[in-house]
């Protein structure tokens, strides 16, 4: 792809050195094995519970994890070869999740650090090529030291928001608790990046063992998407959205099943006795689910189909409020050919222009217009 506009990819993940160093210490999920028998094989990324599966060795355990998931000169030779012009690079799950309170803000700090400089050396180059960074929150340590990342991130000229996944401090975004957090992000006029990566218990899929008869397919095709979801619902229907009008997300994989199950939320909201609204005692959503979608969600474009990707524009009111991305480094082509264009960028790109075969002015909007101007990108 060539084209005359700003290609921006919103979603695409790092694992920094000094995360891969992190992972790398570890023996529990989520951690990186290097089998001891054959120290010339990639090593393993062991991240999901379900790749963790005690039938295997662990040297079959995971995926294999290579150059593209640390190295920038990598990413850079992906962007090239896609026609992406600007990388919106964000940690990869399961972010600081895992770690202890005391390490929690010092290593936030210094992987922040780590991607900031990591673009601003990128973008000194004269390559055409720019990157930015969607940083992380040390959401294990004490609420103080998360608003004080929160403020400090604002001062890191390429940082332009923060990912995180759907549990919050430990009990799901719906928790009262995370209110402070919510209202840091908000006044700051920090976008979140919500993204999932723990999915849905085995049992909603039959257990280990029928998940392991189609490897990550159940959890990432299904998982994911549902994860993303049902956290979405439940801080609409805590109200999360009605005490923070101003908070703005960004949901990944077009925001799960939302875009589709919208209509039945509201119908729901509508019939439920136990909401003052409808004569009961319990206060519901004050906003429609549609007026969130429209003025606190934006939407990614990774969906790899059409029918997902007009859901998306539909549900999100405009196709000013969806991006493209490309979630690299995962689903990498699965062929010797380290030079071939990726299936999961390819699908993506024809869905926006299936989407829109006339109309360049749509395409250049969700493929990186909306991007430079959410984000505020300099490009
Ligand atoms: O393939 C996967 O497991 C993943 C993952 O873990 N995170 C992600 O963003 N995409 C795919």
């Amino acid at each position: 792809m060539s084209s005359s506009y700003p290609i921006v990819d919103i979603h695409t993940h790092m694992y920094p050195p000094s995360y891969i160093r992190l992972l790398s210490s570890r023996s529990t999920v989520p951690y990186i094995h290097q089998p001891s028998e054959d120290p010339n094989a990639d090593p393993r990324l062991i991240i999901l519970a379900s790749d963790d599966d005690p039938a295997r060795p662990k040297s079959a355990r995971g995926r294999p994890v290579d150059g593209t998931y640390s190295s920038f000169d990598q990413k850079r030779q992906f962007m090239q070869a896609h026609g992406i012009t600007c990388s919106v690079i964000s940690l990869a799950n399961p972010w600081l999740d895992f770690l202890d309170p005391e390490s929690a803000l010092p290593t936030a700090q210094e992987i922040n650090d780590d991607l900031d400089k990591a673009c601003a050396e990128n973008n000194a180059q004269p390559s055409g090529l720019k990157l930015y960074a969607f940083g992380c929150l040390p959401l294990s340590a004490p609420s103080q030291d998360i608003v004080q990342e929160i403020h400090r991130l604002k001062t890191l000229a390429n940082v332009k928001g923060v990912i995180m996944g759907t549990t919050g401090l430990g009990q799901g975004l719906d928790d009262p608790a995370l209110d402070e957090i919510f209202a840091a992000l908000a006044a700051t006029n920090t976008l979140v990046f919500l993204h999932p990566h723990y999915g849905l218990p085995d049992s909603a899929f039959g257990g280990q063992e029928t998940i392991a008869k189609s490897g990550h397919v159940l959890p990432l095709a299904l998982g994911f998407p549902l994860e993303t979801t049902i956290a979405v619902s439940r801080m609409y229907l805590a109200g999360v959205f009605d005490r923070h009008p101003q908070l703005q997300f960004l949901l990944a994989h077009s925001g799960g099943t939302l875009p589709f199950l919208a209509g039945r939320i509201e119908s729901c909201v509508a019939h439920e006795r136990e909401f003052i609204a409808n004569g009961g005692h319990r206060q519901g959503p004050k906003r429609s689910i549609w007026e969130v979608l429209h003025s606190n969600l934006y939407l990614d474009a990774v969906i790899y189909g059409q029918p997902g990707l007009k859901a998306a524009i539909e549900a999100a009111g405009s196709v000013d409020r969806v991006m493209f991305g490309t979630d690299h480094p995962f689903f990498p082509p699965l062929g010797d050919d380290k030079n071939s264009k990726w299936l999961s960028v390819e699908s993506n790109i024809s869905a926006i222009d299936g989407c829109f075969p006339q109309n360049e002015e749509a395409q250049r909007k969700i493929l990186g217009g909306n991007a430079v101007r959410v984000l505020g990108l300099d490009l």
